[in-house]
């Protein structure tokens, strides 16, 4: 069976859905240190977990004879930085405890997410690449920069067959961002579809890399699928859909939206979105697993109005 940590999360509930829809319902075991995240799920098997209490974790894969975790518990950047100890011990912790499991139980699969945040200033902007100098200015991204190596570290040491990507920031409509710098590129759209103004948190020009939802959920299922000895790198690889700044994608959204304002206050925020790459170059994914985006900025701005507005009004 498959255990989901962090599940109530941006990416954890729509990873939740979409492995129980690929492997059946009853092969999932959904958790998350929030007990109501179950609600989202109500179909799936649910647990509470806090990822960072060995013992719990130790009880619910033995309890499910549990053979893969996609461990997605983590504290993001924004708020990592308003709580630097708490971000190091959840997002640290818990990835060496899963680690350890999958070597002494002998798991099939680890799944686990890196960021583009392992990137800092000294790092090329464009189409930064697999291997470059990461020097992170948050604690989510040395925690994240940390967790590649020991991730390496496990698969060349003991043969823990963790694989991972480094996410750009993502989007989606069915579930709200919690705690990243990325999180205007969701919020902006709910902004649009109840008709508000929109102050966003970042520079109109500051561009980021990012990814929408549909692509990001089909990377991770198309990296856990593939054959184990396409897998070369074993810290976690750059994938790459989309790069813009706030300014483009508020204008692919007045295109539907005649009358959506903007106005930009930017917040501590900036500075960590200034320290990331602006594009990133995923050549060694497309190699060895056969990466290939699907969405850009209007195709994704479409689907994600008529969603939101779906979802809306009912
Ligand atoms: C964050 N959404 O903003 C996450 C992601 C690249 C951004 O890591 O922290």
């Amino acid at each position: 069976k498959i255990l989901i940590t962090g599940a109530g999360g941006q990416l954890g509930s729509e990873l939740t859905h979409a492995l129980a829809s690929f492997f059946g319902k009853e092969s999932i075991v959904a958790t998350d240190i929030n007990e109501n995240a179950g609600s989202l799920f109500p179909e799936i098997p649910f647990e509470k977990l806090d990822v960072t209490d060995r013992s719990q974790l130790l009880a619910i894969t033995k309890k499910h004879t549990i053979t893969q975790i996609y461990h997605l518990a983590a504290i993001l950047s924004a708020t990592g930085e308003k709580n630097p100890a708490l971000a190091w011990k959840v997002n640290m912790d818990s990835l060496l405890s899963v680690l350890e499991l999958a070597k002494e139980k002998q798991l099939d699969k680890i799944y686990w997410p890196s960021s583009i945040a392992v990137f800092g200033p000294s790092s090329p902007k464009q189409h930064t690449p697999q291997r470059t100098i990461q020097e992170p200015q948050t604690v989510y991204g040395i925690s994240k920069q940390a967790g590649e190596q020991w991730c390496n570290y496990y698969f060349q040491k003991h043969g823990v067959d963790v694989r991972s990507l480094r996410y750009p920031g993502l989007i989606g409509y069915k579930s709200l961002p919690g705690g990243g710098t990325t999180d205007y590129a969701v919020d902006i759209y709910h902004h649009a579809v109840t008709e508000k103004p929109y102050t966003c948190f970042l520079k109109k020009d500051t561009t980021l890399p990012m990814m929408y939802m549909p692509d990001a959920i089909r990377a991770t299922i198309e990296i856990m699928n593939a054959p184990k000895d396409r897998i070369s790198i074993r810290s976690s690889y750059n994938i790459s859909a989309l790069s813009f700044a706030p300014e483009e994608i508020f204008n692919s959204i007045l295109v539907h939206c005649p009358t959506f304002s903007i106005d930009y206050q930017p917040d501590f925020r900036q500075e960590i979105a200034e320290g990331w790459p602006q594009s990133i170059d995923d050549t060694q994914a497309a190699l060895d697993w056969g990466w290939k985006a699907e969405f850009n900025l209007d195709k994704m701005t479409q689907d994600m109005l008529r969603n939101l507005q779906n979802h809306l009004h009912g």
